[in-house]
């Protein structure tokens, strides 16, 4: 122990700390999260790109061979169609909405990630885009920052990102709102820290500070910084995980990237380490996106080493998992229920076991007159109304587990148990 203690101490005092905040995982466990990314490489349905998948990846130790350059190809075809209205012979682009400003922000990173600096004239284009962008929502947060972004401050932060890896200065006044959300808690979501929010502001600023853009705030930046990984901490489980189980990947690549005196970030790092190590032997990591932000970590990257990726690093090409079908006749019934809507509803469903939560929706809107709709998101199918209601401006359906438990996953990696009732809420966040 008192080894240990030295070792911690050593490695806080001579700054990163990405040797304890690592996880040390077995490479095959590292190979089964990548090829659950492969078959979403593949399906070139234009509606489920996502360049999130791409930066993870070429931050990782995988790779995807020609499929990954292919991949990034088509990424460029359709954002550059669906942000600046170049026309392509494809046109299945055109009635795809416009992205938002965090998946501008991630097609950014995701070009950062194969070495590329945007630039040209489609590429200034992108750039002052995403400034607009960001100065829109510096607009609707307002001077006395009682307002709110349009999107989140999640998005906010990735936005200051992505223009820093390509080394874009964004007006003080910019950073300003994030370094003011962080101060004082203005990024909670239902009074409750997102942990994931306050960790994607962090790495926004870890690479401010590196790369000096705004060097008037350098000392605001330098303790938003400190503040950030103080919250983080703080907001560690008992088992270890910082947040939730998935918040724990983008807080690990924030931590990553910290120095402290003292042990006390390597004994959170080294509990995370072990808590990540049994939720993904557990199977916890189904969902691509976060399988996407927790590759790097895995291979000791994160988000802040986009200022200058190693393209050149060897990585092991991934093969195709074979997959064996588990066929099971075993139906189990799951209680749904929408207690406040204006037609309540309640309902016994039945479905084989192992079927996801929207296996169920779908089986009661066939059987029971439920209704409801999903819109895509680069995080799967996003439960948008329910029994007609749709969600309005800062409202969403927040799935539960009877009686108030918030579901950890969406409606389509969610798979309930038997006996157990899923409420649908309509909530403010
Ligand atoms: C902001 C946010 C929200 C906001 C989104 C509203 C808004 N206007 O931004 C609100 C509070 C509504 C929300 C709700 C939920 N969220 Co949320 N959310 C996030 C967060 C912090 C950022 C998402 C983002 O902006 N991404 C960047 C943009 C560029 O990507 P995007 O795909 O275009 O973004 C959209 C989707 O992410 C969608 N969305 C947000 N959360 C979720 C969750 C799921 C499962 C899906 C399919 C979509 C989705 O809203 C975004 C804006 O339109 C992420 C953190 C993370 N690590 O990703 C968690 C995160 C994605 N959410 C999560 C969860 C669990 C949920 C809920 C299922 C919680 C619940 N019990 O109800 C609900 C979704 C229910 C539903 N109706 O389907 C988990 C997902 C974990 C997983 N295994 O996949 C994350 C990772 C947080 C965490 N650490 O637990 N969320």
């Amino acid at each position: 122990m008192r080894h240990l203690g030295a070792l911690l101490f050593l490695l806080g005092g001579l700054g990163a700390l990405a040797d304890v905040c690592v996880p040390e995982v077995d490479s095959k466990l590292v190979e089964r999260l990548g090829q659950r990314l492969l078959p979403w490489m593949n399906w070139l349905s234009l509606e489920h790109l996502n360049p999130s998948i791409y930066v993870g990846l070429r931050l990782s130790s995988l790779q995807a061979g020609a499929r990954e350059a292919f991949y990034l190809h088509i990424l460029k075809l359709n954002y550059q169609q669906r942000l600046l209205g170049l026309a392509v012979d494809d046109d299945s682009s055109n009635n795809q909405a416009k992205p938002s400003m965090g998946q501008l922000a991630l097609y950014l990173m995701a070009l950062r990630a194969n070495c590329e600096f945007v630039g040209g004239r489609k590429g200034d284009r992108l750039v002052s885009q995403l400034k607009r962008f960001l100065e829109d929502e510096k607009r609707a947060i307002g001077s006395n920052h009682k307002g709110h972004p349009r999107t989140s401050y999640y998005q906010y932060g990735l936005g200051i990102l992505a223009l820093c890896v390509h080394q874009k200065r964004l007006h003080d006044s910019v950073v300003g709102k994030l370094l003011y959300a962080v101060k004082h808690d203005q990024h909670l979501q239902q009074d409750r820290l997102s942990v994931d929010t306050v960790a994607m502001a962090g790495l926004a600023f870890i690479c401010l500070e590196q790369s000096n853009l705004n060097p008037n705030q350098r000392h605001r930046i330098t303790q938003a910084i400190s503040t950030v990984r103080q919250k983080i901490l703080k907001a560690q489980t008992s088992e270890g995980h910082f947040g939730n189980v998935y918040s724990t990947p983008l807080a690990l690549q924030l931590l990553m990237n910290s120095s402290m005196p003292g042990e006390k970030l390597g004994r959170a790092c080294l509990k995370a380490r072990a808590a990540l190590l049994a939720s993904m032997q557990d199977g916890a990591f189904k969902n691509v996106l976060i399988i996407s932000q927790l590759l790097p970590v895995l291979n000791g990257k994160s988000y802040v080493d986009l200022i200058s990726p190693d393209c050149e690093a060897p990585r092991v090409l991934l093969q195709p998992a074979v997959e064996t079908p588990s066929q099971t006749q075993e139906l189990i019934s799951v209680m749904l229920k929408v207690p406040h809507a204006l037609q309540p509803y309640r309902h016994r469903i039945s479905v084989p076991a192992g079927s996801s939560l929207e296996d169920v929706l779908k089986k009661a809107q066939e059987l029971t007159g439920f209704t409801y709709e999903t819109r895509n998101s680069l995080s799967g199918p996003f439960l948008t109304s329910v029994m007609g209601k749709e969600a309005g401006e800062r409202e969403f359906w927040q799935l539960l587990q009877a009686p108030n438990t918030p579901l950890l996953e969406g409606i389509a990696d969610y798979t309930p148990k038997d006996g157990q009732t899923i409420e649908l809420r309509l909530v403010s966040w």
